[in-house]
């Protein structure tokens, strides 16, 4: 009840951090566009298979002076996958336990990431080239705000050739998309989700332009030429957006969603990385990117330790926007205040010193069993803390408690507003 409520804006309040004058405003009035890497480990950046980078674009663009690269980013997602992702990067709330928010919580009040930048007069749009009824988006994303959703209706998906299993390969899928996002009034607050590079990571072998890997076990083996050919789409993409001249006033934000090795390919994967994938490593490879592409911000490698729960109020921060009356359950990462804790949906975490695996401490940075009390006395603090902002997020998501509360300025969020079919729009 409002009661409950009371709690979260109190505890939500006390994580909120203040905005780094560096970076505060840095992508002010610029559009946001998002590129969702599906199943896009961080292990992939700069690794080289025979010798050759496996995503040459993607290592360039780190390199930019105007790219912000964090190297030490997880993912949070549980059963929900992309979906999981995607929740906490429109709400900073953390997907549920079991099953999908997105489809359980459908129709649930958010103060999302759209309508947020609504009263900033964003105009709000998603790009996918799957049916718009899957994870259920074409509910959750009008709870959500969003004033459009390209779905396979908008795509020419006629061709055979140009299908993957999850819809729309990512080459055409960029190209069709060019037209739409060109009638988008400006500055607008969009997100692109890629499907080439999904489990199982099969592929027309004509359309690859790197060898699989050759560890024995295929899906291991294939998902390095969907990862480049999610690559070259990408290049192909930016590219469009310097022609058009889109690419100058836009805040770039690249993030994986999740894993695309699960542990049951460890045999395979200790090959590639060369390593003994223990707990502690397993974790490790967990990592996914998080690249911040901004017009003249200051950029370079950041090793803070993050997950997507914190994306929405840094980039939120990065616009200029004051993020400390929503209710969020992530920090700015480029605050000076950051809290550097990163929760996993079961109850783990990972931190720059300790990692906490299975009911298991380990030192981050050798990842040896914690032997050290005051050092275990500390895991244990870190442990309630992140089962304490589990549960409130939990809360608010199995309570509908943002019913509760509107914060000042913003204007709730009426979905029979919204209508994504395609004669309509
Ligand atoms: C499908 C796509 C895949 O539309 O986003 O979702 P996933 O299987 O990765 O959760
Ligand atoms: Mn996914």
């Amino acid at each position: 009840d409002s009661d409950d409520m009371t709690e979260v804006i109190n505890y939500t309040k006390s994580i909120s951090a203040e905005p780094n004058p560096e970076y505060f405003g840095a992508a002010k009035e610029m559009n946001v566009i998002y590129i969702h890497l599906e199943s896009f480990q961080n292990f992939l950046m700069n690794y080289k298979l025979n010798g050759e980078e496996v995503t040459p674009f993607l290592n360039s663009l780190i390199k930019d002076p105007n790219t912000l690269y964090f190297d030490n980013f997880f993912h949070e997602t549980a059963q929900g996958k992309t979906s999981d992702a995607e929740f906490m990067l429109e709400n900073s709330l953390f997907g549920l336990p079991q099953g999908s928010a997105f489809i359980t919580k459908g129709q649930n009040t958010y103060q999302s990431a759209p309508a947020i930048l609504k009263k900033d007069g964003y105009t709000s749009a998603v790009f996918h080239g799957n049916n718009g009824t899957f994870w259920n988006r074409n509910e959750i994303y009008k709870s959500f705000g969003y004033e459009h959703f390209f779905d396979a209706n908008y795509y020419d998906t006629t061709s055979k050739e140009d299908m993957a299993e999850y819809g729309l390969l990512d080459k055409p899928f960029f190209e069709q998309s060019l037209e739409y996002v060109k009638t988008l009034p400006q500055p607008f607050y969009a997100k692109f989700i890629t499907v080439g590079n999904h489990y199982p990571y099969k592929m027309n072998q004509n359309l690859t332009t790197i060898d699989k890997a050759d560890t024995g076990d295929a899906s291991v083996d294939d998902y390095f030429q969907t990862a480049r050919y999610a690559d070259e789409a990408i290049e192909q993409f930016i590219g469009e957006l310097q022609n058009s001249g889109l690419y100058d006033n836009s805040m770039l934000v690249f993030y994986g969603d999740h894993y695309g090795i699960s542990e049951n390919h460890n045999k395979a994967m200790e090959q590639i990385i060369g390593k003994e994938i223990t707990p502690y490593e397993s974790t490790n490879l967990q990592r996914v990117p998080l690249i911040i592409h901004v017009p003249e911000m200051q950029g370079g490698v950041n090793h803070t330790y993050g997950g997507q729960i914190d994306l929405l109020p840094t980039l939120l921060h990065l616009l200029g926007i004051d993020s400390q009356d929503y209710v969020q359950f992530g920090t700015d990462i480029l605050s000076k205040e950051y809290n550097d804790i990163v929760p996993f949906r079961n109850g783990d975490y990972v931190s720059p010193t300790i990692y906490s695996i299975d009911e298991k401490f380990y030192d981050a940075t050798t990842g040896l069993p914690l032997v050290d009390d005051n050092q275990i006395q500390k895991a244990n603090e870190y442990k309630k803390r992140v089962e304490n902002r589990l549960h409130l997020s939990d809360k608010v998501v199995n309570g509908d408690l943002l019913r509760f509360y509107t914060p000042a300025g913003f204007t709730k969020v009426n979905p029979s507003q919204y209508n994504y079919n395609k004669d309509v729009t």
